[in-house]
């Protein structure tokens, strides 16, 4: 027996493989370089998805993943949507929100599969003005947004400043070159004209709407003929519900740059101020002037009273020019520029 005789040695075996206990471990040999199999039960995955194979090595198997729950298929956000495929461990999701929704925890925009949960993903929610989009996300730029009025549901463009003033303004009127028609009728004036990018009047519609809830700060700044500038910010600013959309405005809270007797909002000609006064146009006269027709007389649409001491935002735009019927705010020279905005601050 010269020929085919066999000298064996001994080598180390591994243990005897213990079971997963979600899944099945498959492989008989003990041997060194014996490998076992991983396979999951039902709605089980391998932990990492990459280890499902074990080797005897010196007497020790290599490393094997267990067996854990599959994540549940995602439930899409109905007002955005959540990418990703896998439901295994470990797998992640991330959220978009459509346009006019933003996440309800800015900082949670990923989901992870863990042990057969998603952890925290948010939702998406509603955003009713740039307040809420800056609360949200404290580095948002001025620009243009989508926001969603809280009444009627409604998808409406807006012009956001977010950073004069602590940022988060609401722009509703906007005014710099005349470029844009102001002398129009009602029912431009209740669903807005004009474009976010540029001349615009926001609609008293979607204004009512936009400051129906909470507490509102409302805001004027205006630019000279000669370059000088000045602002009011009030609070308690809102329209009141219904086709009049009455005017209101609480006190003056900050002011610079306008004359003193400009606070024509609440304490001016009492004949003028536009608190508590509906909102007329030439075609549509609530007044306070029962011979006239504010609104067409001095060429704008506003909450004329009887019919204005100083403010005519929407009249017609003749920087530097004198007149009853021009663009004014302090003075009776028409301006350069205006900027209404507010801002929720409840
Ligand atoms: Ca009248």
């Amino acid at each position: 027996m010269a020929n085919g005789q066999k000298k064996t040695e001994c080598i180390k075996v591994c243990p005897p493989f213990e079971n997963n206990s979600n899944g099945n471990v498959t492989g008989d040999s003990l041997f060194e370089g014996a490998t076992r199999n991983l396979t999951c039960d039902t709605g089980y995955s391998p932990r990492d998805d990459n280890i499902i194979v074990s080797q005897c090595q010196n007497g020790h198997w290599t490393n094997i993943t267990e067996c854990v729950k599959v994540c549940p298929p995602f439930e899409n956000n109905s007002k955005g949507n959540v990418t990703g495929d896998s439901l295994f461990e470990g797998a992640t999701r991330n959220l978009t929100c459509d346009s006019g929704y933003s996440p309800r925890d800015d900082k949670i925009l990923v989901s992870r599969c863990q042990n057969g949960h998603w952890t925290n993903i948010t939702e998406c929610v509603q955003v009713k003005d740039c307040t809420e989009l800056l609360n949200r996300d404290s580095t948002k730029l001025s620009g243009v947004y989508t926001i969603i009025t809280p009444v009627t549901h409604t998808k409406v463009q807006v012009f956001c400043d977010m950073e004069k003033d602590g940022g988060g303004w609401t722009v509703f009127q906007k005014r710099f070159n005349g470029s844009e028609d102001f002398y129009r009728n009602f029912s431009d004036y209740e669903k807005g004209f004009g474009t976010v990018y540029a001349e615009h009047w926001l609609g008293l519609k979607n204004i009512y709407e936009m400051t129906s809830h909470g507490s509102n700060q409302l805001r004027v700044d205006i630019v000279r003929s000669n370059g000088s500038s000045g602002y009011n910010v009030y609070e308690g600013f809102s329209l009141q519900p219904g086709t009049n959309y009455t005017l209101n405005v609480g006190s003056r809270i900050r002011s610079d740059g306008l004359f003193q007797t400009t606070d024509s909002f609440s304490d001016g000609n009492p004949n003028g101020i536009p608190v508590g006064n509906a909102f007329s146009t030439y075609d549509h006269d609530v007044d306070r002037g029962s011979g006239t027709n504010c609104a067409a007389e001095f060429k704008g649409g506003w909450w004329y009273n009887n019919c204005y001491g100083y403010i005519n935002l929407n009249g017609l735009y003749r920087p530097g020019q004198s007149g009853f019927e021009f663009m004014t705010y302090d003075s009776r020279y028409g301006l350069a520029a205006s900027t209404m905005m507010f801002k929720s601050v409840s």
